[in-house]
């Protein structure tokens, strides 16, 4: 089974790492740092002193750059990091980065891409159309998923999310021929189903994905069917972004306590102490949990939550 751990960001990383992001005080292009690949995330969390998140592999690791994505892999996954700078539009960017990344997935031997995430500064501006940033990328975006990958692969359990740096950072994993099955909720309508109201190009992905005995949970808001409810509600917000996650994994035999390597991202930074009480009272108590405060891709959104679900935690 492929897991992450949180870490103290100045916790060297022991070789065989496929991966490592750094939430913390700066954005930039990803770089092999010590033999691995590296994305630095501008995005502090609650304590302001960051984490990294790794992903741990078995050697032999193998990593490499290709057309400016760092990518490392060892026999079973593959992990994969991005940039697109500060534009005043992204689609066509973003379209390129993510058709670059389908390209190498396949010529790798990796083409099943379960879990990514996508982190967009100023993620509720304007584009220079008068578009909203988070929908210029999403166009990018379900370009390349239409020319080169949805039809053979679907798409994967996703994260869309604000960052306070400069330019647009992504990373994924993916995985050989495997039995991955994406994952939709019932009580959402597919994002890649969304109406044109919310954008040109809806968002591509799944609400989640299960790969072995982890089911990958996208980050999750308080959205029904497609639209938002409890506009300037945190705690009505909260319940229902939590009922989705329960009624999602419980379609998988599941339950909330099984939910690991959590984050909650939250847009008011007066808001943390409420989303702290109210992920203690959610999840498990050995679960680990981070607090990131950040834009949300809808402006009326004021809490988004993802995770890992694995047999790992009991509720005893
Ligand atoms: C939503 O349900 C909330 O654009 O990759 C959640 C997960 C959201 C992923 C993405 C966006 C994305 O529409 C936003």
């Amino acid at each position: 089974m492929i897991a992450s751990r949180f870490v103290r960001i100045d916790e060297t990383c022991e070789g065989g790492a496929l991966a490592r992001i750094v939430f913390g005080d700066t954005s930039g292009r990803p770089r092999i740092e010590n033999g691995v690949p590296t994305l630095h995330l501008d995005m502090y969390d609650d304590a302001r002193d960051g984490f990294a998140e790794i992903w741990p592999g078995a050697a032999p690791v193998r990593s490499g750059i290709f057309h400016g994505l760092v990518f490392a892999h060892d026999d079973e996954f593959l992990f994969c990091a991005g940039f697109i700078p500060s534009s005043d539009r992204y689609t066509d960017a973003t379209r390129q980065a993510y058709g670059d990344a389908f390209a190498l997935v396949r010529e790798l031997g990796f083409p099943k891409i379960f879990r990514m995430w996508n982190f967009i500064p100023h993620i509720n501006g304007e584009n220079r159309e008068g578009l909203e940033v988070y929908r210029d990328f999403c166009r990018g975006r379900a370009v390349a998923f239409e020319e080169d990958y949805a039809a053979a692969s679907g798409m994967p359990a996703a994260t869309g999310i604000g960052t306070s740096g400069d330019g647009v950072g992504f990373y994924f994993l993916a995985c050989r021929e495997s039995a991955m099955r994406h994952i939709e909720n019932s009580r959402q309508t597919p994002a890649y189903e969304y109406p044109q109201r919310y954008g040109p190009k809806a968002p591509s992905f799944a609400r989640g994905t299960q790969l072995g005995d982890a089911l990958f949970v996208s980050g999750t808001a308080s959205i029904l069917g497609h639209e938002t409810v409890h506009a300037g509600d945190l705690r009505k917000q909260w319940g229902v972004a939590i009922d989705n996650i329960a009624h999602l994994i419980g379609s998988q035999n599941y339950a909330l306590h099984n939910l690991d390597q959590i984050k909650v991202y939250y847009r008011h930074a007066t808001d943390l102490p409420s989303v702290t009480k109210l992920a203690k009272a959610a999840f498990h108590p050995d679960a680990n949990i981070r607090f990131l405060k950040v834009d949300i891709c809808r402006a009326d959104l004021l809490v988004e939550i993802e995770g890992i679900a694995s047999r790992l935690l009991r509720s005893d």
